[in-house]
């Protein structure tokens, strides 16, 4: 069994102490991080979610899964977060109010900051008046929004429109993502950009400030 294979097999497990223990062994193998991250963890949550919808997994396992994701992406993290650059411009990001999945949205403001950006992250269950708090206090170049579900993805409309009538816009660029966005959504409620993924999400960025 390869090294990744074992990387998905813990993650599923939830067993956090051996993700890091592979982890640190697989970059000790000179394995390269993005590696680890697209054929261990990000394929190992892929398992996890398929499950979990048709019910051979619960709550619970979801979330031992997840604590063991982070327990890699920690030791992954410094690696992919270069230090003593000038940032290239400031970022607010944050989940979407009504939702608590934060693993993606972590992953993009990772792979941000190792884009040279600063990030200022809300956390998780960030309402649209959060939103405009932190764009009047850290004026930001661009806000972006995550959300996983269906039933929040709505609230990143609700943000954009209350940044709107706070008069933001034309000041800060937009870009949302998560699993159940679409470009077509993003276009829709008026985002200035989408991103499928955490290292598109970088370009994304880039070019809209280009
Ligand atoms: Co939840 N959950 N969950 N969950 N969960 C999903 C999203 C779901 C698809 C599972 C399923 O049914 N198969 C489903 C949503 C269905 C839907 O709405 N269509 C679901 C559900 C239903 C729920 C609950 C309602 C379950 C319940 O209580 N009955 C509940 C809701 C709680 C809430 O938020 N209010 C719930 C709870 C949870 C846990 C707390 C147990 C846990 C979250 C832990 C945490 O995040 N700290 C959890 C998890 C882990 C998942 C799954 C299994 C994995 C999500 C994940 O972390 N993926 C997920 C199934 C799945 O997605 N396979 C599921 C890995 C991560 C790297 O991917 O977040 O998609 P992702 O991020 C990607 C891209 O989307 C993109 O970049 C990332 C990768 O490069 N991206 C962006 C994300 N944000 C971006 C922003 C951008 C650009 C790109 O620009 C700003």
């Amino acid at each position: 069994m390869d090294a990744m294979e074992e990387l998905r097999i813990a993650i599923y497990a939830g067993d956090a102490q051996k993700v890091e223990s592979i982890t640190l062994e697989s970059l000790k193998n000179h394995i390269n991080p993005k590696v680890i991250l697209d054929e261990g963890l990000i394929m190992g949550m892929e398992k996890v979610g398929t499950d979990f919808r048709c019910g051979d997994l619960f709550i619970p396992e979801v979330l031992l899964a997840a604590q063991a994701m982070k327990a890699s992406m920690s030791v992954l993290r410094p690696l992919f977060v270069e230090n003593g650059i000038e940032p290239i411009g400031r970022i607010v990001i944050g989940t979407v109010e009504g939702d608590l999945h934060d693993i993606g949205k972590n992953l993009v403001g990772m792979m941000l900051e190792g884009g040279g950006f600063e990030v200022i992250d809300l956390g998780v269950d960030v309402a649209p008046e959060k939103f405009i708090e932190a764009t009047r206090l850290y004026n930001p170049r661009v806000l972006c929004m995550s959300a996983l579900l269906t039933t929040t993805m709505d609230n990143m409309k609700k943000t954009i429109q209350a940044v709107n009538e706070a008069g933001f816009r034309q000041t800060v660029k937009i870009i949302v993502g998560g699993a159940p966005v679409t470009p077509q959504y993003a276009h829709d409620i008026g985002a200035d950009g989408f991103a499928p993924d955490a290292g598109s999400a970088v370009m994304t960025v880039k070019e809209l400030l280009m």
